[in-house]
């Protein structure tokens, strides 16, 4: 069904708990709570006792005590792509290293291929339907990456998926162009003259299209250098977009450090992040993006130093990295589930790993992430006792009522 055919949201959502943490602000509400929604907006929130007169016309859920979170926020994916590539992940439980995969013409160069040969209509059925799955948890809003085009007219093709989905299902799509995330064949050994292009064509057009919410790039030694990175951060700024970088995956680039010193949003992944680089994110308000299933798929041994982002206070936040190469994952939950028993996060960092933390990630910090009077009306009723079981069960979907952007997404017969 289409998002603006979905049941409204506007009345009394009464007989809630609101988790803890999920609410703007330092605000907190004990015991039986209510939430107002008025024309797809919280309107007000508070004690179930008090809610006042002036909300007594309007319809009325009861949500039988359930727990509300925040919609999620999936804030790094590569939702966007053709094809698939099982035949990798068998070649690498026979041995093969991710780099040496790529290396053999496999890797993200095989969902290029695949990528620029399906016409827009077929990557967009293909990714609606793992966009419904990320949905069904609870995601209100998710950041999509281009970057199996690694040419304008792919790359366009890519975004322009994403904005769709966004406007068909009422989710709050966030693009990123990711120009520099392989080097296509047709530039082979000509890396620098790639990156020109993305910065001095793919860019300026897709960014004038209105395509290009944020500008990313994998930074590493099977992809860009530091310097490449550089320029692209420069064509970014130029045309006033924040940036952000697949950073410190497989070595220490140096790579967080300079997304800083441009003000990144996020570095992503970070597997190899140096204290430096720690100390450049916290100036620099910099979210940390943590990325347990790509970390899962690869086997890697090489932990995040998480405890070291912890005692700088740098935000963390938790995402799928959906992507067919090194994590085919459709569990934003799962991703929550792992970073506590993967990265050894506590339950509620996970928890805010995937509401307000990635929220901010995307520079949506004021809208998303977190229920506050005002936002946009994107919560979940979950039908359990903990909020500390959103992060504890894997492989099963909680018992959920899903309002996303002021319409009832997924009812859990929670209407009076
Ligand atoms: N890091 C990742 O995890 C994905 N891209 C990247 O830069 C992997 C993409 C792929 O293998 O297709
Ligand atoms: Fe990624």
């Amino acid at each position: 069904m289409k998002h603006s055919e979905l049941p409204s949201a506007d009345g009394v959502w009464r007989h809630v708990r609101i988790a803890p943490g999920a609410l703007a602000g330092d605000q907190a509400i004990e015991g039986d709570a209510a939430i107002v929604v008025a024309q797809g907006k919280i309107a007000w929130i508070g004690a179930g006792n008090s809610v006042p007169a002036d909300f007594a016309a309007l319809p009325r859920f009861d949500g039988r005590d359930a727990l509300v979170s925040p919609g999620l926020v999936d804030c790094h994916t590569h939702l966007v792509y053709g094809g698939q590539r099982a035949n990798e992940f068998a070649m690498r439980l026979a041995g093969a290293t991710y780099e040496e995969v790529a290396k053999a013409g496999g890797g993200i160069v095989s969902s290029v291929r695949a990528t620029r040969e399906a016409d827009e209509d077929t990557l967009y059925a293909q990714a609606a339907r793992r966009l419904e799955q990320l949905l069904a948890e609870g995601v209100c809003a998710i950041e999509i990456k281009s970057g199996y085009g690694l040419a304008l007219e792919h790359e366009r093709k890519q975004l322009r998926v994403a904005r769709r989905l966004g406007e068909a299902y009422g989710v709050t799509v966030r693009t990123t162009f990711l120009g520099a995330h392989a080097l296509p064949p047709e530039y082979a050994d000509r890396s620098s003259d790639y990156i020109d292009r993305v910065c001095q064509e793919m860019l300026p057009a897709l960014a004038s299209d209105g395509l290009v919410d944020a500008v990313d790039v994998f930074c590493e030694r099977i992809a860009f250098s530091l310097e490449e990175t550089e320029r692209v951060f420069h064509a970014a700024k130029k045309l006033g977009l924040p940036v952000k970088l697949h950073a410190e995956q497989l070595s220490d680039m140096g790579g967080a450090a300079l997304a800083a010193r441009y003000g990144a949003l996020s570095c992503d992944h970070i597997e190899h992040l140096s204290a430096d680089g720690i100390a450049a994110m916290r100036e620099a308000g910099t979210t940390a993006v943590l990325l347990p299933g790509a970390y899962y798929t690869l086997r890697d041994t090489h932990l995040p130093p998480i405890d070291a982002l912890r005692a700088a206070g740098v935000p963390m936040a938790v995402s799928t990295d959906h992507n067919p190469g090194t994590s085919p994952a459709l569990s934003l939950l799962l991703m929550a589930n792992m970073a506590c028993t993967l990265f050894r996060l506590t339950v509620p960092e996970a928890i805010a790993g995937i509401t307000r933390h990635a929220a901010r990630a995307l520079g949506l910090q004021d809208t998303h992430g977190a229920i506050g009077v005002g936002r946009p009306a994107n919560f979940v009723l979950w039908q359990l006792r903990d909020i500390a079981e959103l992060a504890y069960w894997f492989g099963q979907q909680p018992g959920r009522t899903i309002v996303r952007q002021g319409r009832i997404a997924v009812e859990e017969a929670t209407v009076a």
